[in-house]
């Protein structure tokens, strides 16, 4: 009984009202320029803009509120001091429960976000210079995020748990000359050596930089390059630090994400669009009042982290906790425990993650108070309906609605959820469009598909918080969004719609797979494994996995002569740790002698897709083989999970 309704308590019923919803979002179709004219009020502008989107998918080329001149971190910040300069706006949580909590004011934060950029600016960073961050999940993360935001630099946030040869790819892709980091990150109570890893990206061609400035964290040992390395406390300083009046056009930021082709794009977003699709977003979704404490357990290395870390909650004036650990340190329950401790209303977390502790079963979580939720939300991956029901009911004690937000780097904020309040929910279902969003299902040939059915899962027209190009390679940008499907903007997944107008999201339609809640293109594990000397081929598909979603599974084969055993198959594994990081570490090596190709060549990755599911029934037509043999030696090798 999937499709089953469950039904968000009326005491919730305060936000929108269903029939608020409707009109709203019917309004904001017709009437589109004059709504979204009306939200970029939520912001405050130097110079406001008289017009909203200025757009178009053929040619391509996207702009919203382009004459508008605004700073977002003023918006996060500044606007804030008179009204709320004491209220909390980090609570932070450190990896290990018996450290020292810290929180931060909005005046707290501002002082600390005014340091930094001084900082910036001391060892040389100008407007639009890319700055790479590569920081644990600490207050100086989200603070030289907004930094960089106030003196019109461009921030490219590198999730910690990159491999030094994927950072240094990120730093050389956009030419960044400046990095910030810290000594050490700590998850799990395991060290993280962020600055060793830091040292040694800055040694890969091309990755060459200014400066590095360094906050002290954890207080491990470092090495220095004198002239080149910082400490941030040596640079900072409390001197005014204005906000740079940006363009709205101007860009923000620059996000790595992976694609089904080549390596990761630098996903690019900009000021005035980003910031209001942000605000609106937070505001909208999550439901959010002047009481509430929230909490994204998103890193800031994901969008998630930038749009409900960085800039979403600060836009609004909330208060939210950030946390540094990980879901099981010390234990099963140290979510809860966190929630209890700061009170968290409002709590935002991944499929994979609710899967993992509903393994641990109930315990953990019953033992904790967590009255103070009353919302839960889910990002990353489809939520299967039994997780969904277990994060509903036993950690939501059946009290608090979830909303299943889907969205992705590119389009910088949600897009298709159920509200609190206006809408059912449907386990396993992300629910409808957000205002000013226009989903539409299109098959294979492009054709719109009507009424309930199942298809691509495209856009049909712009939104302030859509990606606006792929950092320094736009016709990769119109090839990979924009080409497939002429005129919309193809998601790269699969949804069904049903009878009610809900989406399902069915997963990815390309060669991307989704471990984690995180993208991972198949396309950049395969070069991983091929660097190896005795690899001569590798062809890599998603499998399905109960906490992951989806596992690696590689198909391998040798240049002749080399025999596969288990240290070949742990040196494989430990190549594509180091090239990209743990995240893409494989799960499943299955060594073989050939792989299906078609007579010209091209791997059929649809049968070994099958075969990695364990489905041979249905492993389709298999008569344009160049071999055809090679399924059945497939099948006999299958790995066992
Ligand atoms: C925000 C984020 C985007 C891809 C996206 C889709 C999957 C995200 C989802 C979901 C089903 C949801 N995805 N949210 N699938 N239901 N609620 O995750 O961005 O890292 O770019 O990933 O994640 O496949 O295309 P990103």
């Amino acid at each position: 009984m999937t499709d089953s309704l469950v039904r968000a308590p009326e005491t919730d019923r305060t936000h929108a009202t269903p029939e608020q919803y409707a009109e709203r979002y019917a309004r904001s179709l017709s009437d589109n320029d004059a709504f979204w004219l009306e939200e970029a009020r939520r912001l405050d502008w130097v110079t406001a803009p008289s017009k909203a989107g200025n757009w178009s998918y053929d040619p391509v080329d996207i702009r919203w509120y382009d004459d508008g001149v605004l700073n977002l971190c003023h918006n996060a910040l500044d606007r804030h001091l008179d009204a709320r300069g004491e209220k909390v706006a980090l609570h932070f949580e450190p990896d290990d429960p018996e450290s020292e909590a810290r929180t931060l004011t909005y005046r707290e934060l501002h002082r600390e976000v005014v340091r930094i950029a001084n900082a910036l600016k001391a060892i040389g960073v100008k407007k639009g210079d890319r700055v790479t961050i590569y920081m644990p999940m600490i207050p100086e993360g989200t603070a030289a995020m907004l930094a960089c935001a106030r003196i019109g630099a461009i921030h490219s946030v590198v999730f910690g748990g990159f491999s030094p040869e994927a950072l240094a790819g990120r730093i050389a892709d956009c030419e960044s000359r400046f990095v910030i980091t810290a000594d050490g990150g700590l998850r799990g109570g395991k060290p993280v050596p962020l600055k060793d890893n830091v040292d040694a990206a800055l040694e890969r061609p091309g990755a060459g930089v200014e400066a590095v400035l360094v906050v002290r964290h954890t207080g491990c040992e470092v090495n220095w390059t004198e002239g080149r390395d910082f400490w941030l406390a040596d640079k900072a300083n409390d001197a005014d630090c204005p906000c740079e009046e940006m363009k709205a056009e101007d860009p923000l930021f620059i996000l790595y994400t992976s694609g089904s082709t080549g390596k990761p794009k630098g996903v690019l977003h900009t000021t005035g669009g980003y910031g209001v699709w942000a605000a609106l977003t937070f505001h909208y979704v999550f439901d959010v009042r002047p009481e509430d404490i929230f909490w994204c357990t998103a890193d800031i290395g994901w969008i998630t982290g930038h749009s409900y870390v960085a800039y979403g909650p600060l836009l609004n004036g909330a208060s939210q906790v950030i946390f540094e650990g990980v879901p099981n340190y010390p234990d099963a329950g140290r979510f809860w425990d966190v929630v209890d401790k700061y009170g968290v209303s409002i709590f935002y977390t991944a499929p994979t993650a609710i899967r993992a502790l509903m393994r641990e079963g109930d315990g953990p979580v019953t033992s904790r108070d967590r009255s103070s939720l009353r919302l839960l939300g889910t990002v990353g991956e489809p939520i299967n309906p039994e997780a969904w029901r277990w994060y509903h009911e036993v950690v939501g004690s059946g009290r608090c609605p979830i909303v299943d937000t889907w969205w992705q780097t590119e389009t910088g904020g949600i897009m298709i959820t159920t509200l609190p309040g206006a809408h059912d929910m449907k386990p396993g279902a992300a629910g409808k469009a957000l205002f000013g969003v226009e989903p539409v299902l299109v098959d294979g040939e492009g054709k719109l598909l009507e009424g309930a059915a199942e298809g691509n899962l495209c856009m049909a027209r712009s939104w302030p918080g859509q990606a606006r190009t792929v950092y320094g390679d736009h016709q990769r940008f119109v090839d990979t969004y924009f080409s497939t499907f002429p005129g919309r903007y193809f998601s790269g997944d699969g949804c069904r719609r049903d009878e009610d107008g809900y989406h399902w999201i069915t997963g990815r339609v390309d060669d991307v797979i989704n471990v984690s809640g995180h993208r991972m293109g198949t396309a950049e594990v395969e070069s991983a494994l091929v660097l190896h000397p005795t690899v001569a081929e590798a062809a890599v598909v998603g499998y399905p996995h109960d906490i992951k979603g989806q596992g690696i599974y590689c198909f391998v084969t040798l240049v002749a002569g080399e025999e596969p055993d288990d240290a070949l198959e742990r040196e494989l594994k430990a190549q594509v740790r180091s090239e990209i990081g743990p995240i893409a570490t494989p799960d499943l090596i299955h060594f073989t002698p050939a792989l299906p190709k078609t007579r010209s060549g091209k791997i059929m990755r649809r049968i070994l897709r099958k075969i990695a599911e364990n489905d041979y029934d249905s492993l389709g037509d298999t008569s344009t083989l160049a071999d055809p043999g090679v399924v059945d030696a497939l099948i006999a090798g299958r790995r066992n999970r």
